[in-house]
């Protein structure tokens, strides 16, 4: 096969002009901003994902067109590299460069990608592309296709899929269907068999009862979860609201983000018993948060602190009732609750570990253990078990039948990154068997009041930090105001960080109360604005 490359800029020029010079880069999850100026990056990233696969001897390399929880006029783009992991970091910065580059320059630095990574261009290649329900993401799909078709690679749309089914079909693909169909179908049957499996007829139990409200962002998730209830033998009943049909907007006052942040229920939802088990996804169903009200109205949320802990106990107990050893550890981020962080060193007595933002960066940390569970706070995460552990488990089956619903607990994991609705029914399951609703749940720990913000600076790039993002280096002179601000708040935390998907510095404060939370969060935010150039509107409290 003889690759021109003067295809791709004749491909470039004629139908996905770069139109800004504004630099964009390959953040938190990939390339995010407003739909208008995104053509030109997922032609390129089409381009890139092709020579990606052929860099990988030919696997699948997955292309999710999302903006996950942003607003609905934004989309993004992430690659999915073949065991559906993130992808790797040192090409992050190949894909930077290569949308940063003029259309003139496109050829050139489309050959040095293939020279510096010796590539054998003429190799087969092949990517699969989904994308969210934006009204934009038909268009943006197409430039993807076509940067492949430029470099003569084979493409296969999914059309409107959630981000984790995309992380499936590329590494049921890349398995050759060992760990699963890479159809739609098959995503359905491998969650549906191992959930209904795990339920084994008992739909109620003890404190338990099998009835929630989904909330689906308007999203994705909210279509997916219909097809779910479809296939589901009324093994769970779920009322579906914010599901995209209509006026409704995607993440507007809706999704996990909304409940997480605002600490209040999404738009619509209908009127429930008090401690009805609730569910918010965001746009492209990765993250999920539970929440309920109580019988004074009061909102209550259960975040990915506590889907962490729920699992971990759950697990811990579970791996210990198999006589088995396996190693489990948790990772989190500087999002986390310093009472979830006190409880799984304390309680659970597991090792736990902070790291910075993205589940890229949580993922990696897991392998490191035989059974590793990450979740972001705001409810991204999954569950990791190493080969070893999975030998384990397979040799206790023949003589424990414990070690079986482990084996079934594998199977309902969507293990290659979050996925919402796996999540959900993983949650799901683990309240079932222990006979448990959400105040048993809840009462396990209290956690702190807790807030965040977002800032809007000139260029959120002058915040540079470490430690896992808890210590802020630049600009000099800020971390010492936070930790003076601080000082004044029993049991005070709070760091500043630049979104990876936002144009905004985050800003996350705890504290004892929610009045000394309120207030060390404004403090905090005062000072971001001060000392790295705010822009935005003045602060309220
Ligand atoms: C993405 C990442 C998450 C991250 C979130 C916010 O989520 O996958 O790991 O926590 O962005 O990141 P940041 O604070 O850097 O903006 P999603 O759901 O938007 O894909």
């Amino acid at each position: 096969m003889s690759i021109n490359l003067r295809t791709v800029y004749a491909f470039a020029r004629e139908m996905y002009p770069k139109i800004t010079t504004e630099p964009i880069q390959y953040g938190t999850a990939g390339f995010r901003g407003k739909a208008e100026f995104l053509d030109s990056v997922m032609f390129r990233m089409g381009v890139l994902a092709t020579l990606r696969s052929r860099f990988r001897g030919g696997s699948v390399i997955g292309v999710m067109i999302t903006a996950s929880h942003n607003p609905e006029p934004d989309n993004g783009v992430k690659l999915i590299d073949p065991k559906g992991e993130m992808l790797e970091p040192s090409w992050e910065t190949i894909a930077t460069d290569l949308v940063n580059v003029s259309d003139q320059d496109l050829e050139q630095q489309v050959a040095k990608i293939i020279k510096d990574n010796q590539i054998d261009v003429a190799s087969s290649s092949h990517v699969y592309v989904g994308m969210d329900n934006r009204y934009h993401s038909p268009r943006l799909l197409k430039a993807v296709s076509d940067g492949v078709i430029a470099l003569k690679g084979n493409v296969r749309e999914f059309g409107i899929v959630t981000t984790p089914m995309m992380h499936y079909f590329v590494v049921s693909a890349n398995t050759k269907e060992a760990y699963g169909k890479p159809t739609e179908e098959g995503y359905y049957k491998k969650l549906i068999s191992a959930f209904e499996e795990l339920r084994d007829g008992c739909l109620e139990k003890g404190n338990y009862r099998n009835y929630l409200v989904f909330d689906g962002a308007n999203g994705v998730g909210a279509r997916k979860m219909l097809q779910f209830i479809k296939r589901m033998n009324k093994s769970l009943d779920i009322t579906v609201i914010n599901q995209g049909i209509g006026s409704g907007k995607i993440n507007e006052d809706c999704g996990a983000d909304y409940v997480k942040v605002q600490q209040r229920p999404p738009k619509s939802m209908p009127s429930v018993e008090p401690f009805t088990r609730c569910v918010s996804v965001d746009g492209d169903a990765d993250r999920v948060v539970y929440f309920f009200t109580d019988d004074s109205g009061q909102f209550h949320l259960l975040d990915g602190d506590r889907i962490a802990t729920l699992v971990a106990g759950y697990l811990m107990d579970l791996i210990k009732s198999c006589e088995i050893n396996l190693r489990l550890g948790l990772v989190q981020t500087a999002y986390a609750n310093g009472a979830s962080t006190d409880y799984i060193e304390n309680e659970l007595k597991v090792p736990v570990s902070c790291v910075p933002t993205g589940v890229k960066h949580l993922h990696h940390k897991a392998l490191e253990y035989d059974v590793g569970i990450y979740f972001e706070a705001n409810g991204h995460g999954t569950i990791v078990f190493s080969d070893y552990a999975k030998s384990v488990i397979a040799q206790a089956v023949t003589t424990n039948p414990k070690a079986k619903t482990l084996l079934l607990l594998i199977d309902l994991i969507n293990e290659t990154v979050g996925d919402a609705i796996s999540d959900m029914l993983l949650v799901e399951t683990i309240l079932n068997h222990k006979g448990w609703d959400v105040k048993d749940w809840i009462s396990t720990y209290n956690d702190l009041p807790n807030r965040q913000l977002k800032i809007k600076v000139k260029d959120r790039n002058v915040i540079t930090t470490t430690d896992a993002e808890r210590i802020c280096v630049k600009p000099v002179g800020l971390q010492d105001e936070i930790n003076m601000a601080v000082s004044n708040y029993k049991r005070g935390r709070a760091f500043v960080r630049p979104s990876g998907t936002e144009d905004v510095v985050r800003v996350y404060a705890e504290a004892a109360t929610k009045e000394d939370t309120e207030n060390l969060s404004y403090e905090v935010g005062l000072l971001v604005q001060r000392l790295a150039g705010g822009v935005g509107p003045e602060l309220t409290k």
